[in-house]
C-alpha cells in the first residue's frame, strides 16, 4: 500500500497490518458499532454501513485532501474528490482504470455475471457496450425522439388532469416514473406502453428500480467486502436472488413473447430486444445475456431520469422567484400557444440552468459506480496497486466553494452562461469547467446520456411552462432524506400544481 499513510483515516489504515481474517473480525465489530449510527448522518461512522456515505467521504476529504485511501473489509479503495485527478485516472488513463470490482450482490447475485454495468473491462464488455450504443447513439435517439417528446407531453397532461386545476394535492412520483418507464419500454420493446399509473407494470418496474437501489451500493453492503458472509444466506442476498428471478420472469417473459411473434413471421417494430434476438448467433448471446442486457437498460433508465424530475418537483415549490424568472423566459421565447420543444433549448438559458443546478444539488448518484484498476499504476509518486477501487466523491466535487460559490444554495444563475449539453460538458478539455458528474466519467460514462438529457429537458421545461408549483400548507417537503443506497430518490411528498393560464388546458387537449 503506498498512498501516503498520513492521508488515510487512521483507524482504517490500521487494516493494512492485519491479516484478512483479522480484518474481517475487526470489521464485524466495527459494523456493530456502525449499526448504531445507521440512521444518523454521523460522518465519523464507518462508511459502508451508514446510510449517507457521501457525508463520510466529504468529512475525510476535508481532512485528508483530494485523494486518499481506505480499506473496506478486504478491498483497498482510493477516493478522488478533485475533477483534475478524476480526469487523470478515469479518462487519460482509461486503459488502466475502467474495470469493475466483482460485487457480490450486484454482479454475482442479481446480474449473475452478465450485463454491461458489472462486467470487467474486456472484449465481452466492449461487445455489450457496442450493442447498447447502437440504440443510444445520436442517430438512433433521433429516430425515437418523437416518443420522448410525446411522453413528456403525456406526463404534463396527466398531472394536469390529476391536479384538478390546482385544487388536489398530488404525489408526482409515480407519474415521473411512468414517463421514464414508457421511454425505456419503447427503446427496449418497441410498441409496449403503459397508459396509466394504475397499470400493474408501472408498480412492478418502479419496484424493481427501487429494490435495485436499496440492494446495491458501491460501499454499503458488508457482504460485498467480507467473503465469509457470502457463504451464508444473508437477507440482502435472498432479496437479490428474488430480484434476479423477478427480472427474468417479467422482462424475460416480454422478450419471449416478442420472439414468438418474430418466429411466426410477424413483423415486429425495431427495438433493442429485436436487435438482440436477430443478432443472437452472430454476437454469441445466450438467453440470459439478452434478459440481463434488457434488465440493465430498464433499471438504469427508469428511476434515474425520473429521480431528477422528482427532485425538481420536490425542490421547486420553495423557489417561486426561480419559477417566475423561468416562466418569464418561456413567455418571451415560446409564448403560451404551444409547449417548449428541443429546438427551444438554446434560447432558454435560464430553464437549462435550472436543470444543471438540480443535477448539481441532487445528483441521483453521489457515488457513481466506481471503476477499478487492472494494473499497478504510479500516480504523483504513489503506487496505486492493481484491483484498487477508485471512488469518485461527487458530493464534494459538486460542493466545491471555489467552483460553486455558496455551494449549499440553489442558484440556477450560476450556470446561465454554460451552453454545453451534458455530453459536451463531460468531454471538455478542462474538467474543472464540467457542469456536474452525474453521468460518471471515462470509458464507462453512462451510455444513455443523450436520452436522459432530452427526457429531462422536455419534461422539466414543460412543467415550468404549464404550472405554478407550490407546497401544501403544513406539509413540508423533506429534501435531505432519500431512499436508496446506490442511487437516491426523494421520499414520498405531495405538491400542488396550478395551471399557469387558461391556454394550458387547450394546449393539453391533444
Ligand atoms: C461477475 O461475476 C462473474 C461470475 O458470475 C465473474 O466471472 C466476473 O468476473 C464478475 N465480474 C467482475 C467484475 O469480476
Ligand atoms: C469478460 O468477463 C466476463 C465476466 O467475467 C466473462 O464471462 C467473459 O468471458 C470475459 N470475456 C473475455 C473476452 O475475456
Ligand atoms: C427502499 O428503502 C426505503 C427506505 O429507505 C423504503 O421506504 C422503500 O420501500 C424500499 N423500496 C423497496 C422497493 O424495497
Ligand atoms: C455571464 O456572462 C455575463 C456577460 O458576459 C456576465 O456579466 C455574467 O457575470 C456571467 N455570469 C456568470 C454566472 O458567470
Ligand atoms: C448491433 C448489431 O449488430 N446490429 C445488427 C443486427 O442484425 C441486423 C440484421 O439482422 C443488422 O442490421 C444490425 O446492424
Amino acid at each position: 500500500m503506498s498512498l501516503p499513510a498520513e492521508t488515510a483515516p487512521n483507524f482504517v489504515f490500521i487494516f493494512n497490518y492485519l491479516t484478512r481474517e483479522l480484518t474481517c473480525l475487526l470489521v464485524i465489530t466495527l459494523s456493530l458499532y456502525a449499526f448504531h449510527c445507521f440512521t444518523r448522518r454521523d460522518a465519523r461512522c464507518f462508511p459502508f454501513l451508514v446510510r449517507y456515505p457521501e457525508v463520510s467521504l466529504d468529512y475525510w476529504y476535508q481532512r485528508y485532501g483530494p485523494i486518499y485511501s481506505m480499506w473496506l473489509g478486504n478491498q483497498l479503495c482510493i477516493v478522488v474528490s478533485d475533477p483534475g485527478i478524476a480526469k487523470d485516472l478515469y479518462v487519460t488513463n482509461g486503459a488502466v482504470f475502467s474495470s469493475r470490482k466483482d460485487m457480490f450482490i450486484k454482479n454475482r447475485t442479481i446480474f449473475i455475471g452478465r450485463g454491461i454495468t458489472p462486467m470487467p473491462y474486456n472484449d465481452t464488455w466492449r461487445k455489450h457496450r457496442r450493442i447498447a450504443a447502437s440504440w443510444l447513439n445520436v442517430r438512433s435517439v433521433d429516430s425515437y425522439t418523437h416518443i420522448i417528446d410525446y411522453e413528456a407531453s403525456a406526463l404534463v397532461r396527466d398531472l394536469y388532469a390529476a391536479s384538478s386545476k390546482g385544487t388536489a394535492a398530488i404525489n408526482p412520483q409515480s407519474y415521473a416514473g411512468r414517463c421514464s418507464l414508457n421511454n425505456m419500454l419503447a427503446i427496449c420493446f418497441g410498441s409496449l406502453r403503459t397508459t396509466s399509473i394504475d397499470d400493474p407494470l408501472v408498480a412492478q418496474a418502479l419496484h424493481f428500480s427501487r429494490e435495485w437501489m436499496n440492494l446495491t451500493s458501491p460501499t454499503s453492503n458488508l457482504v460485498d467486502f467480507i467473503t465469509p458472509l457470502q457463504w451464508i444466506p444473508t437477507f440482502t442476498r435472498c432479496r437479490g436472488k428474488k430480484l434476479h428471478r423477478e427480472l427474468v420472469e417479467v422482462y424475460g417473459g416480454i422478450i419471449k413473447d416478442i420472439e414468438v411473434t418474430m418466429a411466426s413471421g410477424g413483423a415486429y417494430q425495431d427495438c433493442l430486444a429485436k436487435t438482440l434476438i436477430e443478432n443472437r448467433t452472430k454476437e454469441e448471446l445466450d438467453d440470459m445475456d439478452i434478459v440481463m442486457m434488457i434488465s440493465a437498460f430498464m433499471i438504469g433508465g427508469v428511476e434515474t431520469t425520473a429521480s431528477i424530475m422528482q427532485w425538481f418537483l420536490a425542490l421547486i415549490p420553495a423557489y417561486p422567484e426561480v419559477q417566475r424568472t423561468a416562466q418569464d423566459e418561456l413567455d418571451r421565447v415560446v409564448g403560451r400557444e404551444r409547449m417548449p420543444t428541443l429546438d427551444d433549448e438554446k434560447n432558454l438559458p435560464y430553464c437549462r440552468s435550472i436543470i444543471k443546478e438540480i443535477e448539481r444539488c441532487h445528483n441521483p448518484f453521489w457515488i457513481v459506480t466506481p471503476h477499478s484498476s487492472t494494473e499497478d499504476f504510479s500516480y504523483r509518486g504513489w503506487i496505486i496497486p492493481k484491483d484498487t477501487v477508485v471512488i469518485l466523491n461527487t458530493w464534494s466535487m459538486h460542493h466545491d466553494p471555489s467552483r460553486f460559490p455558496c455551494a449549499h444554495e440553489f442558484r440556477p444563475e450560476r450556470y446561465v452562461n454554460d451552453t454545453t449539453s451534458s455530453a459536451e460538458s463531460a468531454s471538455l478539455a478542462n474538467p474543472y469547467e464540467r457542469d456536474n458528474w452525474m453521468f460518471g466519467a471515462g470509458r464507462r460514462i453512462c451510455p444513455g446520456i443523450l436520452v436522459a438529457e432530452r427526457e429531462i429537458w422536455l419534461t422539466i421545461s414543460r412543467l415550468l411552462w404549464a404550472f405554478n408549483m407550490a407546497e401544501i400548507p403544513g406539509e413540508p417537503i423533506d429534501l435531505n432524506e432519500y431512499d436508496g443506497l446506490s442511487a437516491r430518490s426523494p421520499v414520498p411528498f405531495r405538491i400542488k400544481l396550478e395551471p399557469r393560464h387558461e391556454k394550458v388546458g387547450q394546449v393539453m387537449a391533444f
